[in-house]
């Protein structure tokens, strides 16, 4: 029992995101402990920190469970690295493991890095010589950024804390530095010893000089004044209803949860009493960039590597999010464990989309519509140079989306004057590169229960033969998935694949599985060659479906320490065990998101990209469960 201060709390759910009194608590308890040394220029930083979530048995046990935090610990003088776990409940430490970055990976990039980086990359006499043999003497005017290192085999690199760090010029105070990429060179940084290591000078191009400063009116052109005002009003006020972390609206229940490294995540959303997922959260995404030259490092997780829920932005009423909105705040911490909180970093409205149902009948004249509505959970972040929000989706007929809006400033380098096969030319001079946004949902199914099964439905006509003589049939071909090894699958458009995940204990009224099904988006999984090193770090991606049986440490599908990770974590290993995955409590994980071509339309900042998949009911309900929703008007 440690000797920390304990700080009175009201008891929380257990799924409620760490509160900033909780993470003070349990950094006293990890003071107390003698894991931080104390004072500002202690060299213990938390990496993440957040709230370990207490494994499903315990919550709907009915019990309260032990209220725990983990953090990630780096000390930024030795380099060594910790994950720990402590209880507020019982204010101890539960666990403190040592880790061997070489073996696990090393903790995720800090705050603190990022501007470290600049004065260590800067004051390297071997860069400022290259940047000077460029023409840029003033590095005043010189950006830099530290991108994730990867993990490529030589030891001299891989057994070091490191980032490799790419330059942007940026003339003037408000000049968009990604329009001005130095391309060639690249210094790569240990972040323990504060030293440039190694710089790669491969080749100079012209840095491009088009100003991409979107916000300045000589480069956008004035405003156009063509657009009248839309106006959204809810004059009576939302359908929804908040309590604390609880969303309620129409017959969809839910609890709302956020993290540093995960961001916004999704529990116990039922239906009615009709549980239909235990959560919902997109636990990593992988951008790996296709120019196979001295940047073929380049490939950031942004979750693992980068925490994206550290990141969130802060919505505005009005611009970000129209018509009656309910903000959550989100509370994460800096390097030194110290809570901050993100206003309105959460945004919950309901929108209007347009027609539910319809129909003219020729017979008996009936002529109705109906408008359908969704309820609208998300958040934004910026991650670097690009910007994604994450927007699930409730619908009245039981449809479940998630969207993910990708938006922001392409990462450029220079396009040289013969032509470029990875990139496209986005302005005079400047390169878009082929990248992949490869992101991956954690479906912690619950479709009527715990017990659930993964069918693959495909569908295909027939070939003309006894039984279909005009050559017309169309059948559906139904697949279990029964062991995890067999429930790596792709998607495959020419055969509408889709993915049913259903209830092995309650059925409809025609005696079938009550269900949901997957609709993915067609488009390729990880194109990296399945021998590269990128493709042991990212196996989660390898493939658009994986179905693996529940397992609260199973959280992470590139492993719980990605940031240089030497592969073979997460999924790869989840799968090791080739479990029974028929009629068992199952976790469905689906990889989708674009590859991205870019167009000169996408500079200088992207008009959202989207990408997601559907969940809908598939005879989960006996018929249309909205025949009951009320015309919008009297006179409809
Ligand atoms: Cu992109």
């Amino acid at each position: 029992m440690s000797e920390a201060a304990h700080v009175p709390m009201s008891s929380p759910h257990p799924l409620d995101p760490a509160s900033a009194e909780e993470y003070l608590a349990g950094r006293d308890i990890m003071v107390t402990a003698g894991l931080l040394a104390e004072g500002d220029r202690a060299p213990v930083r938390f990496a993440y920190y957040g709230l370990e979530e207490a494994p499903k048995d315990e919550v709907l046990g009915g019990e309260t469970p032990d209220r725990r935090l983990r953090a990630y610990l780096v000390n930024t003088a030795s380099g060594e690295s910790s994950d720990v776990v402590v209880s507020l409940t019982h204010q101890k430490v539960v666990s403190a493991r040592t880790l061997d970055p070489a073996v696990h990976g090393q903790m995720p990039i800090l705050d603190s890095d990022f501007a470290r980086v600049d004065e260590v990359t800067k004051a390297d006499p071997e860069w400022r010589a290259a940047m000077a043999r460029r023409g840029y003497h003033d590095l005043s005017k010189i950006r830099t950024c530290p991108i994730t290192a990867g993990a490529f085999g030589p030891p001299e690199d891989d057994r070091r804390r490191m980032v490799r760090v790419l330059a942007f010029v940026q003339e003037r105070e408000h000049d968009l530095a990604w329009a001005h990429p130095v391309d060639g060179l690249a210094a790569y940084v240990d972040l323990i010893e504060q030293k440039v290591f190694k710089v790669t000078d491969e080749f100079e191009l012209p840095v491009p000089q088009e100003s991409g400063d979107y916000d300045d009116e000589a480069v956008r052109g004035p405003h156009r004044t063509t657009l009248k005002p839309i106006e959204i009003t809810q004059p009576e006020g939302p359908s929804f209803t908040l309590d604390g972390y609880a969303l309620r609206w129409q017959d969809w229940s839910m609890r709302i949860g956020f993290d540093a490294r995960e961001g916004l995540s999704l529990h116990q959303v039922s239906i009615g009493e009709r549980p239909v997922l235990y959560r919902a959260s997109i636990p990593e995404m992988v951008v790996p960039y296709g120019d196979p030259k001295f940047r073929h490092w380049q490939a950031y997780f942004d979750t693992g590597e980068y925490l994206v829920g550290k990141w969130a932005n802060s919505l505005e009423l009005g611009c970000d999010c129209l018509g009656e909105i309910a903000y959550l705040d989100a509370t994460v911490t800096d390097d030194t464990g110290q809570p901050r909180t993100i206003p309105n970093a959460i945004c919950i409205h309901e929108e209007d989309f347009g027609i539910l149902w319809k129909h003219t009948d020729i017979f008996n004249g009936s002529a109705q519509s109906r408008r359908q509505r969704r309820l609208v959970v998300s958040y934004f972040t910026t991650v670097g140079n690009y910007d994604y929000g994450f927007y699930w989706y409730f619908y009245l007929d039981g449809t479940i989306e998630l969207e993910v809006k990708a938006t922001g400033v392409l990462f450029t380098s220079a396009y040289p004057p013969d032509g470029h096969p990875y990139a496209t030319e986005v302005a005079p001079g400047l390169a878009g590169v082929v990248h992949q946004h490869l992101f991956s949902a954690r479906l912690d199914m619950s479709v009527d229960g715990r017990a659930n099964a993964v069918e693959e439905v495909d569908v295909s006509g027939l070939p003309i033969g006894p039984g279909n003589p005009y050559g017309n049939a169309i059948v559906q071909q139904v697949t279990r998935l029964t062991r995890e090894s067999q429930a790596g699958r792709r998607t495959d458009g020419s055969r509408g694949r889709t993915w049913r995940i259903i209830s092995t204990e309650r059925s409809n009224r025609f005696g079938r599985p009550t269900s949901y099904t997957l609709y993915p988006e067609a488009g390729p999984a990880l194109l990296a060659d399945p021998d590269s090193p990128l493709a042991a770090r990212a196996g989660f991606a390898a493939n658009h479906l994986w179905v693996t049986r529940y397992d609260p440490d199973q959280r992470w599908p590139a492993g719980d320490y990605v940031n240089q990770s030497p592969g073979g974590a997460g999924m790869p290993a989840f799968i090791a065990g080739d479990r029974d995955i028929d009629g068992e409590d199952i976790v469905v994980w689906h990889t989708f998101g674009p590859t991205h071509v870019p167009r000169p339309e996408d500079w200088p900042v992207m008009p959202v990209a989207r990408c997601g998949f559907v969940l809908k009911p598939t005879g989960f309900f006996d018929r249309n469960p909205t025949l009951d929703v009320a015309p919008p008007a009297a006179h409809c």
